[in-house]
């Protein structure tokens, strides 16, 4: 079965990132890359690590329609295979980034998984939101099983990326249950002594 972990790759090393991409890339599904790499390495490493596994750019985009093209245009460009976007700037600015390249896949941000992470976000009308504007998926954090759950009630077969295992607490085994499709683990395999192990330990809890 292919494996249903994502490896988030905040280690702002740019040696030890690809180092460790490389190793843990035969028990990833995707490697996401946020603004710590990119802006450490430059946006070339999306290019270099999309050479052996699909990448998701988590941009976290939010801004006006035009900007968000211009984002995500740069993302794919690079070889991003998709890329994450904020729902609260509303439809348009969603619309942009699915049509720069609707071949790519876009993931909406729900609620997130730090304490209080969920205060300020509207999930009923999110899920919605990454509906109405064709999302591959959504994000929802896995230190919520119960939030995970209820986005799953209301996106129906759209994908559940849940980050949040290991270093934030969460589980995989109740965050799967729940309804998630891929766990996004970070620091619990960058920071590991050895992170292709540790890739391996959590991509086998999640089959
Ligand atoms: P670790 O906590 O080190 O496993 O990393 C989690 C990764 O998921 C980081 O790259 C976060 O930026 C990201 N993330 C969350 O932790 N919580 C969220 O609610 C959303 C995200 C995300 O969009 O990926």
């Amino acid at each position: 079965m292919s494996s249903r972990l994502v490896l988030a790759l905040d280690e702002t090393d740019p040696v030890r990132a690809l180092d460790v991409a490389k190793s843990v890339a035969p028990f990833v599904a995707k490697i996401k890359i946020n603004y710590p790499l990119v802006l450490s390495a430059g946006l070339e490493i999306v290019t270099e690590i999309s050479k052996f596994s699909p990448v998701i750019c988590d941009f976290k985009v939010a801004d006006i329609p035009n900007t968000n093209r211009l984002i995500a245009k740069e993302a794919f460009e690079a070889g991003a295979s998709g890329i994450i976007a904020h729902a609260f700037p509303g439809p348009e600015s969603l619309k942009a980034i699915r049509e720069v390249d609707s071949t790519k896949d876009m993931y909406v941000v729900i609620t997130m998984s730090h304490p209080k992470g969920g205060d300020y976000f509207d999930i009923e009308n999110f899920c919605k939101l990454a509906l109405e504007v064709g999302a591959t998926g959504v994000v929802a954090p896995a230190t919520r099983p119960e939030d995970v759950a209820k986005v799953r009630n209301l996106v129906g077969d759209l994908e559940i990326i849940s980050p949040g295992v290991g270093a934030q607490g969460g589980s995989s085994k109740d965050t799967i249950e729940a309804g998630a499709n891929y766990i996004i683990v970070g620091r619990g395999i960058y920071l590991s002594d050895d992170p292709a192990a540790a890739a391996e330990k959590y991509s086998k809890e999640l089959v």
